[in-house]
């Protein structure tokens, strides 16, 4: 099944648009991963992954997880924010793809040609989604995202993460990923992506709020620490998922 679909389709089932980043440190990674999927799988509608887990597990480490979460019928995502030449870009996000995870996070940067060309083609075979970056969630993210450049294409001065979002829709992505913590922002992405899902990070923890990333246009909400790092997983995912509704 496609990811696009999975993800729907989970949203739907959990009722929910809470995406979990299962970010962990420490001892016991994976023990603790599991238990904190088996808690909260009913409250999540996709699990993320990232380099807590795969670093210190490695990417054979994780299957077992990502094989549990797709036990629960829910889609899991490896945020690498893939961002190098296409090349090296195809191994990566292959090994990816092997290992089971249904979508990756790639940074707009290397561009088409030789570049991100590779992951999108390397997703595309296998029904896998791929999520661009278009504004990140933490305070440092202005520096560059909301640089003004010149877009060639359209001969005008605009944002640098206006070019990314046009970018995303042109190249066919599965999502975009733009920071919670600025739903202006969102907003404006929400006018050029236009039906393309905004997954929107920095919600709780980073002190953007998940009722106003949906509010602003995003699909789902990542949160991580808020939920992994609480005493109890399971009450709180559920309090999360009830702070936006879905029907
Ligand atoms: O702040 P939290 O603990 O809710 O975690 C947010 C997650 O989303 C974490 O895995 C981080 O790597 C990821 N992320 C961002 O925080 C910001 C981005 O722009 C993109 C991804």
């Amino acid at each position: 099944m496609k990811f696009k679909q999975m993800i729907e389709e989970a949203s739907e089932a959990n009722r929910s648009r809470i995406v979990l980043a299962l970010d962990l440190k420490g001892g016991g990674l994976l023990e603790r991963a599991l238990k904190i999927l088996r808690d909260v799988h009913e409250h999540v509608c996709c699990i993320k992954l990232n380099k807590h887990l795969v670093l210190p597990l490695g990417v054979r480490g994780i299957v077992e997880l990502v094989f549990q979460a797709h036990d629960y019928h829910l889609p899991v995502i490896m945020d690498c924010k893939t961002s190098d030449i296409g090349s090296t870009n195809e191994v990566e996000v292959k090994a990816y793809f092997e290992a089971g995870f249904d979508a990756v996070t790639a940074m707009p940067l290397p561009g088409w040609t030789d570049g991100l060309e590779a992951v999108f083609k390397a997703a595309r075979g296998e029904g896998k989604g791929v999520l661009l970056v278009t504004y990140m969630s933490h305070r440092g993210a202005s520096e560059l995202f909301e640089i003004t450049v010149y877009n060639p294409e359209l001969k005008v001065f605009e944002e640098l993460y206006k070019v990314f979002s046009r970018k995303a829709l042109s190249w066919g992505a599965d999502g975009v990923v733009v920071g919670a913590t600025r739903p202006n922002i969102i907003r404006s992405v929400k006018e050029l992506v236009d039906e393309v899902p905004i997954f929107s990070p920095g919600a709780i923890t980073q002190g953007g709020s998940v009722e106003e990333a949906i509010k602003a246009g995003a699909s789902y909400v990542i949160v991580g620490r808020a939920i992994c790092e609480s005493s109890d997983p399971k009450a709180q995912a559920e309090r999360v998922k009830a702070l936006v509704k879905r029907s």
